[in-house]
């Protein structure tokens, strides 16, 4: 599956551009040690 990751700590926003190339499911998450665990992670889900 492939992943797009970000990177965001507490009271931060973070915007990303994200152009799917084809269907699938993205999975993407936050890259500081810890977050991802604690629930900052979601899935795109691209269908035509
Ligand atoms: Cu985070």
């Amino acid at each position: 599956m492939k992943s797009i990751h970000m990177n965001a700590n507490a009271g931060q926003t973070v915007s990303i551009k994200f152009i799917p190339k084809e269907e699938g499911e993205f999975v993407f998450f936050c890259t500081v040690p810890g977050h991802k665990e604690a629930g900052m992670v979601g899935k795109f889900i691209v269908k035509e």
